[in-house]
């Protein structure tokens, strides 16, 4: 079966999948944006079994149970703070934050299949707090999950949870919806 690859516009706390991915900092003990609200969605108990984790490093990915969230996992990556400036020539800084994103989508996919996961949730990794340009984040997100899924995976589902339209947009263009 071929993977089914989708953009929607939603809040990734709402989303009944098997696992979301959260975009969450080295520490792994809640944070703002997406991070912040998994965390009041999945209760204290999530915050809890993280604590447990010993922290993560950028463009890895460790999972835990969903606890009161609709998914059944969390898995959390951290992305990286982008330091690049996108309008210019490429710089070797930003080839290395292109590498490590890449590596939040790969990893966190190694994980979900781990999980024996079907379907998966991604946010806008390193898009938010982390400054890293939205489009330019949306080409990697889809080349990387495109790759990997080409391999044999439990993940047959990856939807990219888009809060805002403008996001949504650059992902169905990515897509070829419309
Ligand atoms: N559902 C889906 N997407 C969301 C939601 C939501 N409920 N809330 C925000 N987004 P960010 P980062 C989008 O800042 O850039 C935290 O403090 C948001 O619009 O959450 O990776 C962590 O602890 C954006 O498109 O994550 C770290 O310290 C995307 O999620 C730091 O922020 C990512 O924005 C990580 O920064």
């Amino acid at each position: 079966m071929k993977p089914l690859l989708q953009a929607m516009q939603a809040d990734i706390t709402k989303l009944a999948v098997d696992a979301i991915v959260n975009a969450a900092n080295a520490s792994l003990l809640g944070g703002g944006g997406v991070d912040g609200a998994i965390h009041r969605a999945a209760g204290p108990e999530l915050l809890a079994e993280c604590r447990a984790l010993g922290g993560c490093a950028t463009g890895e990915a460790k999972a835990t149970r969903g606890h009161h969230l609709r998914a059944k996992y969390v898995i959390h990556t951290v992305g990286p703070v982008w330091q690049g400036r996108a309008n210019t020539a490429l710089s070797v800084g930003d080839r290395e934050e292109d590498r490590l994103l890449a590596s939040c989508y790969r990893r966190s996919l190694q994980v979900a299949n781990d999980l024996r996961v079907v379907s998966v949730a991604f946010p806008a990794i390193s898009t938010g707090i982390y400054g890293f340009p939205r489009k330019r984040a949306a080409r990697i997100a889809v080349a990387e999950v495109r790759a990997v899924l080409r391999e044999n995976h439990t993940v047959k589902q990856v939807i990219f949870c888009c809060f805002d339209s403008d996001t949504l947009r650059i992902y169905e263009e990515l897509l070829g919806v419309h």
